[in-house]
């Protein structure tokens, strides 16, 4: 059997760092070289090999895929929705290019296997609110929902035309207390933690009323490895999967938020965000894959709070 060599680029980032930490637990240290433009991560310090890596130069991104002997690739570098906005040529560049360079790297190099995510972004205001299909209406509204949409057919054509195996999650806004946030509309549902825990109280930028679809990291990383783990003739969609954890609003989240810190106080002053969260939907339907790769999400509101508090304390 192949020892399998992983490359994860973006490493240093929301995602990156938990990812980068559960992949080393399961196939050893030495086996994931974690790359970023960033400096690396403390959590990530001593536990495996670093290198920095800008992905849009591709002739060095495929000399390290080379020189370490890379057999996959998880790309995680992007600019997510909110700062996309303030930057929309950017974020259409980053977001495609990177992807476009791994793509026919891995194509060239024989790369067994490419994990790209892509985002709830993908939906717009016309697509189901409630418990948004598989397969339905797509406007994205945003240039980072562009990108993520126009990503997931180069992941399906890269499999069809050239056998490629990439495969994608359509992630909800991601909670965890390891590593922050980089500029999503769902940001909220993380700062709300640190700010309630250090001063009882919160400014929101989205409405009280607004729900969104979210999961808490664990579930999210699990997904992601389940996915990749997953056997090639399960796996019937080749753009990118729903995947659901819960849906909450920020009152919601507020009110639980209560239940462990009863003074705590939120008011809302909602921003050009707003619309970008009244675009997506407020609710995933993931059943195709529950059935594809039996995928069963495991945190709720509720569990994902207690978890969130005791971990920032
Ligand atoms: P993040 O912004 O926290 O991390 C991205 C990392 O990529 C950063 O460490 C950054 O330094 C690095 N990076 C940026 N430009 C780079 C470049 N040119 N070369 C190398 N590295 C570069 O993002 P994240 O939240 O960890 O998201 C990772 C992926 O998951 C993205 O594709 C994002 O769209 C997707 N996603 C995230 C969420 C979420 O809630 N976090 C939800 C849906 C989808
Ligand atoms: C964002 O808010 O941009 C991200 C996402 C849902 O893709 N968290």
């Amino acid at each position: 059997m192949i020892k399998e060599k992983i490359l994860v680029i973006g490493a240093c980032g929301q995602i990156g760092v938990e990812l980068t930490l559960e992949l080393r637990r399961i196939y050893g240290g030495a086996q994931v070289v974690a790359s970023d433009l960033r400096e690396e991560n403390e959590l990530l310090k001593g536990t495996g090999p670093y290198v920095s890596l800008d992905v849009m130069n591709k002739e060095m991104l495929h000399v390290q895929v080379i020189r370490q002997n890379i057999t996959q690739i998880y790309l995680l570098a992007a600019i997510l929705s909110a700062t996309g906005e303030k930057n929309p040529n950017l974020a259409w560049h980053l977001n495609m290019q990177s992807l476009l360079n791994v793509l026919e790297i891995a194509k060239e190099e024989n790369i067994h296997k490419v994990y790209w995510p892509s985002s709830i972004a993908v939906f717009g205001p016309t697509s189901p609110k409630k418990n948004c299909p598989q397969q339905t209406i797509i406007e994205p509204i945003t240039v980072y929902g562009i990108s993520k949409y126009a990503g997931e057919f180069w992941c399906n054509y890269y499999n069809h035309r050239y056998n490629l195996d990439v495969r994608s999650l359509r992630y909800p806004g991601l909670i965890s207390y390891k590593s922050q946030p980089g500029g999503g509309t769902t940001d909220y549902a993380v700062e709300i933690f640190y700010d309630a825990f250090e001063q009882k109280k919160y400014k929101c930028f989205l409405k009280e009323n607004t729900y969104l679809p979210m999961m808490y990291m664990p579930d999210a990383i699990r997904a992601t490895i389940e996915l990749m783990e997953a056997d090639a003739k399960n796996i019937s969609v080749r753009t990118s999967y729903n995947i659901s954890g819960m849906s909450f609003s920020p009152k919601e989240i507020g009110d639980e938020i209560k239940k462990h810190i009863p003074d705590f106080k939120i008011i809302y002053e909602p921003d050009y965000r707003q619309t970008i969260a009244e675009s997506w939907p407020q609710s995933i339907d993931d059943s195709v894959a529950k059935k594809d790769w039996k995928w069963k999400p495991h945190f709720d509101l509720s569990l994902m709070t207690t978890e969130m508090l005791e971990n920032i304390q």
